[in-house]
């Protein structure tokens, strides 16, 4: 899952040399001058990343991965992405304070999920607030969870089993305006995906050839109460500018993992990252189930492996999350959270970030 090739690991030596600008140590870690970095991580007091993003009553809240230091060895399974808990963090304004609002959920309280807790979701309902996320069970099969609270920031009680009929990983809540809610799923390589492509769970890994369909990720609307699907997960279609499938050889941009839906001028935006070609990108449809056209590229390849994002409208302005792993000096597995603006041309498509303030545009 974490192959480095050799166009990143010039990119992330290029910026591991501006790293060397390190102007302060914070229990232990370097914090380096966010001079060549678009933007700082917003916090610093622990490791967090694959960011999930909500304005609610006038507040941001992030929910994002809890990352931490691990023995297991760097593998394309994802071994080293060993998290065991979730902390929520909220803010009342950008650029103001950033709270880290504790541990929201804890493996140890979720009775199916043994490790491994990957990227999270929340949404909203009748007000009560709902944390979806991944975990590998006993069987070492992701599956994907919700937890409810009283509270955007928790804690959490995790229902006592996965969603029936979830897998994979990276669940992304979507609200549309009609008030139903889309949950977006699925993620190769370390996220098991390509083991579900026969509609029951193999031990082998199946790849489609490079000119075959690359695989789909998941959609399936949520049932009323928000604790399951109301229907079978479905396929989505992602296409090319000209009609044709997108295809597993087109490694630019084929779907990997994060997915994340938002809705902007009645358009859906299906954005996802790619993998191990780094870039999070998107494609737009009239419908939250596809089929989705490719667009461009949203955000370019940050420091560190993994790319992953959510978009929100706070205040009025869009923004795109991320990470990238400053804090750590590019270490994989030890990420940090950002934010940037995100802007939209006049017809609709999305100006290209770069997490590099000299690369921007
Ligand atoms: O954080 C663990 C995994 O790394 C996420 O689930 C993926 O999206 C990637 O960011």
């Amino acid at each position: 899952m974490f192959k480095i090739n050799r166009c990143m690991l010039a990119l992330m030596l290029a910026a591991g040399a501006s790293l060397q600008q390190t102007v302060a140590v914070a229990d232990g870690k370097p914090v380096t001058s966010p001079r060549n970095f678009a933007s700082a991580p917003l916090v610093t007091d622990i490791y967090t990343a694959d960011p999930s993003a909500h304005a609610w009553d006038g507040k941001l809240f992030i929910y994002p991965s809890h990352d931490i230091a691990t023995d297991s060895s760097e593998n394309n399974s994802g071994e080293q992405f060993a998290m065991r808990d979730y902390h929520v963090l909220s803010m009342d304004k950008v650029g103001g304070r950033v709270r880290d609002n504790g541990v929201a959920l804890s493996v140890d309280d979720v009775p199916w999920a043994k490790r491994q807790m990957w990227a999270p979701d929340a949404a909203r309902k009748n007000g009560k607030y709902f944390l979806y996320f991944p975990a590998k069970d006993e069987q070492n099969i992701f599956r994907i969870g919700v937890a409810v609270s009283d509270s955007p920031t928790g804690p959490f009680v995790a229902q006592p089993r996965p969603i029936p009929g979830s897998y994979s990983i990276d669940p992304a809540v979507f609200a549309d305006e009609d008030g139903e809610h889309f949950l977006y799923l699925g993620g190769i390589w370390g996220g098991q995906l390509q083991r579900w492509q026969t509609g029951k769970y193999t031990e082998e890994d199946r790849y489609p050839t490079d000119d075959q369909a690359a695989i789909a990720p998941m959609v399936a609307k949520l049932s009323s109460d928000m604790l399951g699907f109301a229907e079978t997960p479905r396929k989505i279609e992602l296409l090319n500018p000209d009609g044709t499938p997108i295809r597993a050889g087109q490694t630019d941009r084929r779907f990997f993992e994060a997915a994340w839906m938002h809705k902007y001028n009645d358009t859906y935006y299906f954005s996802y990252s790619t993998g191990d070609t780094h870039n999070i990108v998107y494609a737009t449809g009239d419908s939250p189930y596809g089929p989705f056209t490719y667009r461009g590229v949203l955000l370019k390849p940050v420091l560190g492996w993994t790319n992953h994002h959510s978009i929100a409208k706070f205040n009025g302005q869009w923004y795109l999350f991320y990470h990238d792993a400053q804090l750590s000096g590019g270490q994989t597995h030890l990420r940090n959270v950002k934010m940037l603006p995100l802007t939209y041309n006049a017809d609709g498509s999305i100006q290209t970030l770069s997490a590099f303030a000299e690369n921007r545009g």
